[in-house]
């Protein structure tokens, strides 16, 4: 049992303004003095409208308080505190304080999660997902399909021809999903056609079996997947005789996940990847540096993953997002990034590491800070997630340096085209302060220190154009328009970001928070787990996104689903915030807008839950009425 719980009172809660107390109860039979409460939200608090107490420290979303000098909490007593903050009101239960525990005499002691008054809205989009009888087909819908009277039946064993090298991936595939033997009469063909499109796939049901036509890999593969789809969705033991033509609208069709912020390790990832290929889903965007934690080995600087890996009371990085006083984390070693890379090689996805600069550098920091870290730097800045001291200073020569180094590394591991290289939410007032970046600043004959931001990154993209690589950043890093127009600009704040960059002469993938990050609740029920900061996200909402819309097509590289995992704790949650959803973002980035259709989508949705079923995927559940709403 705990002999500490921490209740939870939101006193106001608009937009620019919080005000909560705190009520920590003493169930133990003893007096407890000279203790700090610790616990993490990710709200910035202000030291100066503290009632009944002191925040002592806030790091990111970790935040310790203190009572009163000599102040004294006697059993069964309870010490409330009241905490201010002008970030933002709280909107659901995932934002009440979370791993809260106490630290006293150089020990912590857990504090269990007590009552809170959190109301639902009074106007609340609750509407439950309701799906239309299923309906055999394919997700992402082909762009042309022509469907027969009359059908196939589904055989127990297989026979597979191939004339071409080109079919080996889609065949070890489609072996794990349907059985083959020598001796069946009902044959898969693999038939190379050289002139066809890359990724694109003619697939033929017809009496005596199935042909599949491509002229690459990923066009055998993705053949591979839609009659893979077909036969499991079917429900009557037959595939109908149809004809498919079949190629993406988009080249980069992707899935992102954040491993920083809580970790997800190698099972997670493999998994991700093993899903996204029957979705033709083939970019993996893998985050896998921030502010809460390094993720990657690398043998240039070990400390990067001895150091910058964990969060814990007694480590260099604070526990965060609920993570607890224990030591919390985790890397990728470099033999499971060459696991990683072999099953996406074999799936036809690419994988993009991002290594997130200048800004979300901070266990970078935590990590190396003889070298990264300028003692007479007194910039005062405050990061959009509450940092003061998450920034990498292109004032220092060991910056440069040490990022070459990284990404040196980086490339031998990784054989990807592009690099990400971040470059988002760097704060306002950063290096104000550094007299090494105003004698830099002086020296390139800037007229803000701020220039040393695209500096700094144009630096690195020249770094990695010398060994033929390409950089992908956020938004924010195109906004000098210094940098070369090989970058691609990742537009997520929202779509105008996208037309922005094109108009500054970069290619694009889309992926507005609005529509394309999983990690938003489904819905705005304050017992829903997801931030809302860009809105709820339905499963229709998710699919009436269009990648171009009102874009140039050609300066549209395609789109992506984004999990951020600050609230999203593990393998069930993830699941849960992707499916149904990453359905509708994988038609997005394959299906030509005039072939998408919204209740012909929900009914292969639903044919698809039998599946997810059987693969034991935690999807959200869309029949349940959600509970009655009461106020
Ligand atoms: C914004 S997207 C961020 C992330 C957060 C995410 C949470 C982007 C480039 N920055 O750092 O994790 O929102 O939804």
């Amino acid at each position: 049992m705990n002999n500490f719980s921490l209740h939870f009172v939101v006193l106001e809660s608009y937009h620019r303004t919080l005000r909560i107390a705190l009520e920590l109860v003493n169930r133990s039979p003893r007096a407890i003095s000279d203790f700090v409460l610790c616990f993490d939200m990710p709200r910035f608090m202000d030291k100066n409208q503290v009632v009944n107490g002191a925040v002592v420290k806030q790091a990111g979303s970790h935040i310790e308080v203190a009572p009163p000098p000599s102040f004294v909490l006697e059993p069964d007593a309870c010490w409330r505190i009241e905490l201010y903050s002008e970030t933002a009101g709280v909107t659901n239960l995932g934002e009440r304080p979370m791993g809260a525990y106490l630290r006293h005499n150089g020990e912590t002691f857990p504090v269990a999660e007590g009552l809170h008054n959190m109301r639902q809205p009074h106007s609340v989009d609750l509407l439950p997902l309701y799906l239309p009888e299923a309906k055999a087909g394919i997700i992402p819908q082909p762009q042309h399909m022509s469907v027969q009277e009359s059908s196939l039946p589904i055989p127990p064993v297989w026979q597979m021809r191939s004339n071409s090298e080109l079919a080996g991936k889609a065949q070890h595939w489609l072996s794990e999903q349907i059985t083959f033997g020598d001796d069946s009469a009902v044959v898969v063909s693999f038939d190379e056609v050289p002139e066809m499109d890359d990724e694109a796939y003619a697939l033929r049901v017809h009496q005596d079996g199935v042909t599949i036509s491509a002229g690459s890999v990923g066009g055998f593969l993705y053949g591979a997947v839609s009659l893979a789809q077909l036969v499991r969705t079917s429900t009557d033991g037959t595939i109908a005789l149809a004809d498919i033509h079949d190629a993406p609208r988009f080249a980069y069709r992707g899935q992102f996940l954040d491993c920083c912020r809580s970790f997800h390790g190698i099972r997670t990832v493999k998994a991700v990847l093993e899903r996204m290929v029957w979705l033709k889903l083939n970019t993996f965007h893998w985050h896998i540096t921030d502010d809460e934690g390094w993720r990657l080995e690398l043998n240039c600087f070990p400390q990067l993953t001895q150091v910058g890996a964990w969060r814990g009371d007694d480590e260099a990085l604070e526990p965060q997002f609920g993570s607890g006083a224990h030591r919390y984390g985790g890397f990728f070693s470099q033999q499971e990034v060459k696991e990683v890379l072999a099953l996406a090689e074999s799936l036809n996805i690419t994988v993009i590491p991002e290594i997130d600069t200048p800004g979300h550098a901070r266990a970078l920091l935590k990590a190396l800070p003889e070298l990264l870290i300028e003692a007479e730097d007194k910039s005062q800045y405050e990061s959009i997630q509450q940092y003061t001291d998450n920034v990498l200073n292109p004032g220092l020569d060991a910056t440069y340096r040490v990022l070459e180094t990284i990404l040196d590394e980086v490339c031998e591991l990784f054989p990807s085209q592009r690099i990400h290289l971040g470059g988002d939410e760097v704060p306002k007032h950063v290096w104000e302060k550094s007299p090494a970046c105003l004698k830099k600043q002086a020296e390139l004959g800037f007229d803000d220190v701020r220039d040393l931001e695209w500096h700094l990154m144009l630096h690195m993209q020249g770094h990695l154009k010398a060994k033929g690589r390409a950089i992908g950043v956020w938004e924010e890093a195109s906004h000098s328009g210094k940098l070369e127009d090989d970058a691609l600009v990742y537009a997520w704040s929202n779509a105008a970001e996208g037309a922005k960059a094109i108009e500054a002469g970069y290619k694009v993938l889309m992926c507005p928070a609005q529509s394309t990050y999983l990690d938003m609740a489904w819905n705005r029920d304050i017992h829903e787990p997801g931030v809302l900061w860009a809105g709820n996200i339905t499963l229709e909402k998710a699919y009436a996104f269009d990648p171009a819309e009102g874009l140039p097509e050609e300066s549209v590289v395609g789109t992506q689903a984004l999990v951020w995992t600050e609230i999203v704790h593990d393998h069930r949650i993830l699941e849960y915030m992707l499916y149904p959803r990453l359905f509708a973002v994988a038609e997005n980035a394959w299906t030509q807008p005039v072939h998408k259709n919204w209740d012909d989508f929900q009914a292969r949705v639903a044919g698809q839950i039998p599946l997810l079923d059987q693969d034991g995927i935690h999807y959200r559940q869309y029949n349940k009425q959600v509970p009655e709403v009461k106020n």
